[in-house]
């Protein structure tokens, strides 16, 4: 297995302020990547913002902005929000960054070297007043989806990209690459379009202004600007610095995972590896595209007017509320419909009654009942118990279900350690033990603790991707916050009777306070 670990989330638009959908996919390349340098791996993370091209133009003129003024003052906004969920991202890339747009340049001008960019015209339906080419299919009745007003056929100079060249050596590459694509159902669908006729594509606009230019080429009557989803893919090898840095994009590049939304699998599935094969670049490793958070069954989006903004529920429900919500209730390949109601249900009954309680609970009761010194585990944990037995059954569990992105599965599978404990008070029933005169029932009840805060230790530690300030505040309080030096990697810090021989345990402060649900 390579030690390496590269992970993109899309680059979004500058058109507005993030919303929860540019979150959610965020959060999961954030969790992955955390995960991962726990795991002991040298991480990459990426994320950034897509600056070019006619939706950036177009929305700079509503604003009354320049293009370039539009794109720095909603960067922020992105940049905001990600330092507020504690995003640690390794990299940011901006498409108007000269180390991008000399990549894209580059990679253009070996297209046009070997032919697999030539220029030909274009034909299609036109929208002149949008300024947009429409599919026959989308112009119903000849109008134009967007505004409604009257389409033309319209033919202008365009480069194209010979797309049809490598649709066989994609097709072959998913094949033999069962991950290459997932979930299954997306992979299928791709397949589907790549089965189907795939043209080649136009790859430059003359329409807008606001993109990189195409190289020079005495062949053209006109100005052509890169097309935006050409320049926005080449992201993820520009902020490599491939040109400067070979140690870096070797080190990197061969392991990249994609994390997109559904709506952009197409791009990434087909357009990008398609655009490789022709570069002579070896394909990346995995795209992962996750389903849509829906508002009454449609797509949460700035354009529907639906968007819910980041920043005003984590000062709701807190980050690592938000957070956790997130992963635990919607399955990461599926559509989840998101309300209000289900998310104060799930960490309220999650995250305040189960963990935070339990956490409290166990906290409270080892100084009541063994001390103040710092408490000796290790004679206890050789000892077999239900909780010995749970925790070695779901944490490995657990850890498989991350490998394949399953963060709901792999959250249940920790909390059936973390209900374990709470079942296992009660059934041990610590205050009863602590009243008898018996020392074996002395010895019985420091066994029960001590088994409780070891579950709790590994489940603490689990959680730290996914809750990095309660799960470490609750490791604090556990005494076992040295975990967090990852002296070992994660796989053996998990196992159980691996943690620090004697822990300081404090009494903990609520983690996660109930919210009261608002009235809607
Ligand atoms: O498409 N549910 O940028 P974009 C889940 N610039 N995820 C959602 C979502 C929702 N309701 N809404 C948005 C672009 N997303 C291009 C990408 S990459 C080379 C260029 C997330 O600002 C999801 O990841 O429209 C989706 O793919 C992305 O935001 C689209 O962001």
């Amino acid at each position: 297995m390579s030690s390496s670990y590269y992970i993109t989330t899309p680059i979004y638009y500058v058109t507005d302020a993030p919303h929860i959908g540019h979150l959610y996919t965020t959060v999961a390349a954030d969790i992955m990547a955390h995960y991962h340098r726990m795991l002991g791996k040298d991480v990459w993370f990426l994320t950034g913002t897509d600056e070019h091209g006619q939706k950036i133009q177009k929305k700079a003129k509503e604003t009354g902005e320049t293009p370039i003024a539009l794109a720095d003052r909603v960067v922020q906004r992105y940049l905001e929000a990600w330092k507020e969920y504690g995003i640690e991202f390794n990299d940011f890339i901006r498409t108007t960054e000269e180390r991008h747009k000399k990549v894209v340049q580059a990679f253009i001008k070996k297209l046009m070297d070997t032919g697999d960019v030539y220029l030909g015209d274009y034909e299609g339906l036109y929208c002149i007043p949008c300024e947009t080419y429409c599919t026959e299919t989308q112009a119903t009745n000849g109008k134009c989806p967007d505004c409604g007003r009257p389409v033309e056929k319209l033919r202008e100079e365009s480069y194209f990209f010979r797309m049809s060249k490598y649709v066989a050596p994609l097709i072959k590459h998913i094949e033999e690459n069962p991950n290459f694509i997932l979930p299954e159902s997306r992979k299928n669908e791709v397949l589907g379009f790549l089965k189907g006729e795939v043209k080649d594509i136009s790859i430059s606009r003359t329409t807008i202004d606001w993109g990189i230019p195409m190289p020079q080429d005495p062949k053209a009557t006109k100005s052509h600007k890169v097309y935006v989803w050409f320049d926005a893919l080449t992201n993820y090898i520009s902020a490599l610095g491939p040109q400067e840095n070979d140690a870096k994009y070797s080190k990197f590049w061969p392991e990249a995972i994609h994390v997109v939304g559904k709506d952009i699998l197409r791009f990434h599935a087909v357009y990008w590896p398609t655009f490789l094969m022709a570069l002579g670049i070896r394909l990346p490793k995995q795209i992962i595209a996750h389903g849509w958070l829906t508002d009454s069954n449609r797509k949460i989006s700035k354009s529907l007017g639906n968007a819910i903004d980041p920043i005003a529920l984590a000062k709701e429900v807190g980050i690592d509320g938000m957070r956790f919500f997130l992963f635990r209730e919607f399955v990461f390949g599926q559509d989840g419909e998101y309300t209000k109601e289900i998310m104060y249900q799930r960490i309220n009954a999650d995250l305040a009654n189960d963990f935070g309680n339990c956490i409290n609970r166990v906290t409270n009761m080892i100084p009541k009942y063994m001390g103040n010194n710092p408490i000796s585990t290790e004679s206890y944990l050789t000892n077999p118990s239900e909780l010995k037995t749970l925790a070695n059954n779901c944490v490995p569990q657990a850890q498989k279900e991350m490998l394949d992105f399953s963060f709901n599965k792999a959250l249940e599978s920790i909390w059936k350690l973390i209900s374990g404990v709470n079942r296992y008070v009660e059934n041990n029933a610590p205050w009863t033990l602590a009243k008898s005169k018996d020392p074996k029932d002395k010895t019985k009840l420091e066994e029960v603790l001590v088994h409780c805060h070891e579950s709790l230790r590994i489940a603490s530690l689990f959680l730290v991707p996914f809750i990095p300030k309660s799960a470490k505040l609750a490791l604090g309080y556990l005494g076992t916050e040295s975990d967090l030096n990852l002296v070992a990697p994660l796989k053996t810090q998990l196992v159980w009777g691996s943690g620090p021989k004697a822990v300081q345990v404090t009494k903990s402060a609520p983690l996660f306070p109930r919210l009261e649900i608002p009235k809607s």
